[in-house]
């Protein structure tokens, strides 16, 4: 049920990820779609992690507490090409404007839509007619038109994780014009950022969509209005608070704790992803060393990034790229009793996370480019408000706009981040205090549960207005 009617939500994205399960994939998605869900209720359809050699198979639906998880397997070849090809080598760059990591095929293309088609004939067979349909992420962008085209009436939302690039940007992708008229097929479109919307905008104003702009969010595009507007990802923000508080006292965080030896912690947690900038993240902590030579012995970096994607050749390759070069570090720096670095490339339980942000002195968040980013957001949630740590955070993260008392930095610029690490660490408590507490009222008034709240309202808006007078 949603909150704001009594129609049933249904959210659809490419990978289910029960909670109950294990190894459930950790990522941004997968954590806000998850308390988006739980609150209220819902269906999450999507793949189950499985590929078959044949079709793909029928919806195996599985309730766990209020919500239902309706699964399907997929088709290992359509698989490559619509997730691994178009969606991860294609528009994931572009939405990241890294657009010399584009690899196009053709039949990556054709992959793509394929499945996109499969998905809205899987959804069909559960869909009520009272259903609000709410789709998140990239991968599925030509689902709304599929749907449409056979027949389904229900609203339907999406929403975009990742940042949307400029116009300029997206032209370059092959398909974009296609990609642009299937999303005019929602009534909804959703952004973490108005940088992001702005974007959008420059695309559906060219002669592709020739897009009229009325009031109040609402845009004319061929065969009708849709709204698009700014929805923020948030956090449940005293459920962090709560996590790390108990998290403390469990044997795992002591133990780290205790191995730090009272020196402070740096920590980083991110995807193995290009986008985090990862290594230019270890070669600004090394500049920290160099140019700060009192940080030497008195401060251990942590760095937390469990792989993924892995057979995309890109994301194989950073993780042996980060090896080498936190191994340089190390070697340049460590004395026999310290260790620059700690690398762990692994994911580790929620709790285990909260605790380790609550005993980091710095949270160091420097994508080149994220469309929100939850850690940071975490990472504040996590601090004890009486001696909170502080974040530092790229000026290039959707959440830069909102943690606007973080210590900005451009990940770009070592110096700068270096700069950005000394500033933390040696900033008087008053002054953290008072960064912390007006952040965490950011965060509160921004929730997770306005962000599912706000879409839902606005889907149902949508429904109101473009119903026959
Ligand atoms: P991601 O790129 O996955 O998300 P992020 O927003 O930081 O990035 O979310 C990662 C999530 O996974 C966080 O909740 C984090 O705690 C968890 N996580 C990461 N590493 C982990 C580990 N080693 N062990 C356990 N948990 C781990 C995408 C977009 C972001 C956007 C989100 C949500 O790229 O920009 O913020 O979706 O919209």
């Amino acid at each position: 049920m949603t909150d704001a009617s009594d129609q049933r939500l249904v959210i659809v994205s490419n990978r289910v990820a029960r909670p109950k399960k294990k190894g459930a994939a950790a990522g941004g998605l997968a954590v806000g779609v998850l308390a988006a869900l739980q609150e209220h209720g819902g269906v999450w359809f999507g793949w189950n992690g499985k590929l078959t050699d044949g079709e793909a198979t029928d919806p195996e639906v599985i309730t766990e507490e209020n919500i239902d998880y309706a699964t399907i397997a997929l088709n290992e070849v359509d698989y490559e090409q619509y997730y691994n090809g178009y969606s991860n080598r294609v528009l994931w760059p572009v939405c990241h404007y890294m657009l010399d990591f584009i690899q196009y095929d053709a039949a990556d293309f054709e992959g793509y839509r394929r499945v996109n088609a499969v998905f809205a004939r899987k959804l069909m067979s559960i869909l009520r007619p009272d259903d609000i349909i709410w789709v998140h992420d990239y991968h599925l962008i030509p689902l709304a038109s599929e749907l449409r085209a056979a027949g389904v009436t229900n609203p339907i939302g999406f929403f975009l994780h990742v940042p949307f690039p400029s116009y300029e940007a997206f032209r370059a992708v092959p398909g974009h014009e296609y990609l642009l008229r299937a999303m005019c097929a929602y009534d909804v479109l959703g952004f973490h950022t108005a940088g992001d919307l702005a974007a959008f905008e420059t695309c559906v104003r060219e002669p592709i969509i020739g897009a009229d702009f009325l009031d109040d969010h609402v845009i004319r595009v061929p065969g009708g209005q849709l709204i698009a507007d700014v929805f923020p990802i948030g956090i449940d923000v005293a459920q962090i608070t709560d996590l790390a508080a108990a998290a403390t006292g469990t044997e795992e965080v002591k133990k780290m704790f205790r191995s730090l030896e009272g020196r402070d912690l740096i920590i980083g947690v991110d995807r193995l992803d290009y986008s985090k900038a990862l290594k230019q993240r270890l070669l600004s902590y090394e500049r920290l060393l160099e140019r700060y030579p009192d940080t030497r012995s008195h401060v251990t970096m942590m760095q937390i990034a469990p792989p993924t994607r892995t057979g995309v050749r890109t994301y194989d390759e950073i993780r042996s790229q980060l090896e080498r070069t936190s191994g340089r570090i190390n070697g340049r720096f460590a004395e026999s009793d310290w260790v620059p670095i700690r690398y762990l490339n692994k994911g580790i339980s929620r709790d285990q996370l909260m605790g380790f942000f609550r005993h980091a002195k710095v949270g160091l968040v420097t994508p080149v480019r994220d469309g929100m980013n939850l850690v940071a957001k975490e990472y504040v949630a996590a601090q004890d408000p009486a001696d909170p740590g502080m974040l530092v955070l790229s000026s290039l993260a959707g959440a830069a706009r909102e943690l606007k008392s973080a210590v900005i930095v451009n990940p770009y610029d070592r110096d700068d981040v270096a700069d950005g690490i000394a500033t933390a660490l040696a900033m008087p408590l008053e002054e953290r205090k008072q960064r912390h507490a007006d952040m965490i009222d950011v965060l509160r008034r921004n929730d997770i549960t306005r962000w599912r709240t706000r879409f839902v309202e606005a889907l149902l808006r949508k429904r109101e207005f473009s119903k026959p007078a």
